[in-house]
């Protein structure tokens, strides 16, 4: 494996942990839109694109998730590891930048 392609899974890896283990309610909730996006790209980079048929009408959510992992087309293992990694660091920063600065007290 090249060197670029080693960090960029290194990343993708450490980025994929740390969603994993961020406890499932705190004070920030991600939107469904965030959601969908990072499962798409999960999904295409570490299986590759979208064979599956799409659920059925009773599963809606379902087919809001293969919706979007479809949509990634051929997108390559890489390019979907970078995304998913750029994806969470806007967020982050998003987080960073809207949480509300409270007073430190003694
Ligand atoms: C809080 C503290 O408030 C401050 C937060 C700072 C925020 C920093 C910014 C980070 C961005 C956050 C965005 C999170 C959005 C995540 C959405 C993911 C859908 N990525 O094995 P199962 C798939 S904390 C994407 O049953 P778990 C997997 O393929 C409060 N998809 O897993 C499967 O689908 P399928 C906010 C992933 O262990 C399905 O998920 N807390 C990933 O029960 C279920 O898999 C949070 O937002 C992945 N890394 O759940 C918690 N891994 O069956 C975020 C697995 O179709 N984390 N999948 O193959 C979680 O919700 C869960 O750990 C989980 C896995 C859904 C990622």
């Amino acid at each position: 494996m090249a060197l670029a392609d080693q960090d960029c899974h290194r990343r993708f890896q450490t980025a994929v942990c740390v969603i994993q283990n961020l406890p499932k309610t705190g004070c920030y909730k991600p939107s469904y839109d965030v959601m969908l996006r990072l499962y798409g790209l999960y999904k295409q980079a570490t299986c590759g694109p979208c064979r599956l048929p799409r659920p059925g009408f009773w599963d809606p959510v379902g087919r809001y998730k293969w919706d979007s992992w479809k949509r990634l087309g051929n997108m390559s293992h890489s390019a979907a590891m970078t995304a998913y990694v750029d994806e969470i660091k806007r967020v982050a920063q998003e987080v960073i930048d809207t949480m509300p600065v409270t007073e430190k007290t003694a």
